[in-house]
């Protein structure tokens, strides 16, 4: 036994050595090759996400439109109103609060420019409803009902299926997704709103919701201002959307981009957050529709602008290529089988068909939407305080450094209570001055691109 060992032992290390130089070459040209391939893709993955930087505009392409109060009465003599309403949707049993908005609104801006007020309904309106709110307003009051068509199941849905879905939504808990009327809702502003009769006739809308409370003076016409600046698209909240409520909606809209041919512009990218993913995993993930991704893979920050306050070009809302995505968006069902909100689907629309220089971000009105608000607080110096126009300034919060409000009334002496992250992220393209990464570790972020001063954190 010892001596087979011993004769074998001379065999077995032949072997070996004539074995082990061959295999470990093998190895470590498998090695390379593993390497070159995983350098490849890191350094595909650093183009990719290189690719989706947003070029740094040579100056700042928007600007609060005040810094200060003004003599209402006189920007109001300056300019001819614009073609513009204010418009509510609202439910006759939200009464009370449709009326402290209407009181509200009309107190800090609309008792010196009496736009008209646009109230819609899907149902009639009582008649205690259209009194009251009639004697709030200085403008006309109109009441009108939307008509079935623009409110409700697409002609085409299977309603069964969609009640199905939506029964679905309400057992995951998902934020009204069990609602049918809020679906509708969502619809309404998402496509259709702006098929009203009632709105045929104008060019502007201002979005007030029952219950919202404007907490500044707005002393100029921001109606004028946008037209007079080029703006589209006005907004003052930006936020992170729930994301259950919109699994597909970002890859159904690119979807639309895909087929239409339209770039993925700096406004497009402001709302991708890029894939470090390697190539071949981005495009399984792009393939297979993974929530929130594009047909790249790459994903949508949910970033949006909260619509419940919104200042636009109805223009806009009514161009072929608006109408064709709302289409896109309606035929592939989302509006139903997921909970799509009017507000990622504008903030989505806005950011693939205008230019950055075309949204204006209204950082000089103070706004509250429960549970969210932006107060700028109130402009040093800048307060009118001997204006007969504007009274009596007690109560008002003090004036602070970088404010740019008129006689606000701020909660507190921030500007928002909300984080800025999507504010700045969406501004980006439009922006030339963006915090720097030591501002974005601290969660500092600028209120407004052009007054780039540090302010409060949120
Ligand atoms: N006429 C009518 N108006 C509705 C209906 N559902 C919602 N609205 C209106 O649509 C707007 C948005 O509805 P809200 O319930 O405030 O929805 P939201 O702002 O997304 O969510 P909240 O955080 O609950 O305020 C408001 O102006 C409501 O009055 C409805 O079924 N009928
Ligand atoms: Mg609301």
């Amino acid at each position: 036994m010892v001596l087979a060992t011993v004769k074998a032992w001379p065999v077995t290390a032949r072997v070996f050595r004539l074995r082990r130089p061959h295999l470990s070459r093998r190895v470590a040209s498998n090695l390379k090759v593993v390497l070159c391939v995983l350098v490849a893709l890191l350094l595909e993955s650093l183009l990719h996400v290189h690719r989706h930087a947003i070029p740094r505009p040579p100056k700042d392409l928007d600007a609060p439109f005040s810094t200060q109060c003004q003599d209402p009465v006189v920007a109001a003599a300056a300019t001819p109103r614009e073609n513009a309403t204010l418009v509510m949707l609202a439910r006759n049993n939200e009464l009370q609060k449709a009326l402290q908005a209407v009181q509200n609104i009309e107190h800090q801006f609309n008792q010196w420019f009496h736009y008209p007020i646009l109230f819609l309904n899907d149902e009639e309106w009582d008649a205690e409803f259209k009194r009251v709110l009639s004697s709030a307003v200085s403008g006309e009051a109109t009441f009108e009902v939307i008509e079935r068509k623009d409110w409700g199941f697409p002609s085409w849905m299977d309603v069964d299926a969609a009640r199905i879905q939506m029964k679905a939504q309400e057992a995951k808990n998902i934020y009204n997704g069990g609602k049918e009327s809020y679906h509708h809702m969502c619809r309404f502003f998402s496509g259709t709103f702006y098929e009203a009769e009632a709105l045929k006739k104008y060019k502007w809308y201002w979005r007030v919701e029952p219950g919202v409370e404007y907490t500044c003076a707005i002393t100029y016409d921001p109606f004028v201002e946008m037209a007079r600046r080029g703006k589209t698209y006005g907004y003052v909240v930006s936020l992170w959307e729930v994301d259950e409520t919109v699994p597909s909606l970002f890859r159904t809209v690119d979807g639309f981009r895909r087929a239409k041919g339209i770039g993925a512009t700096p406004n497009w990218r402001a709302m991708i957050q890029p894939s470090w993913a390697p190539w071949p995993i981005r495009r399984v993930l792009g393939w297979f529709g993974a929530n929130h991704r594009d047909y790249n893979g790459d994903i949508w920050n949910l970033c949006h602008y909260w619509s419940n306050f919104e200042i636009a070009d109805l223009d806009f809302f009514r161009s072929d290529v608006y109408r064709d995505l709302f289409g896109y968006l309606d035929h592939s069902g989302g509006f139903y089988s997921e909970r799509w909100g009017d507000a990622s689907v504008h903030a989505l629309a806005v950011h693939l068909l205008l230019g950055p220089e075309q949204l204006h971000h209204f950082a000089d009105i103070g706004y509250s939407h429960e549970p969210f608000w932006q107060c700028p607080g109130n402009a040093p110096g800048g307060q009118l305080l001997n204006s007969t126009v504007l009274g009596d300034a007690s109560g008002v919060s003090p004036e602070s450094e970088h404010a740019i409000g008129c006689r606000c009334r701020c909660p507190d002496e921030r500007r928002r209570n909300n984080r800025g992250i999507c504010l700045n992220t969406l501004q980006a393209p439009a922006a030339f001055h963006r915090p720097t990464f030591a501002q974005k570790w601290r969660g500092e972020y600028p209120y407004t691109i052009n007054i780039p001063s540090p302010v409060p954190k949120p």
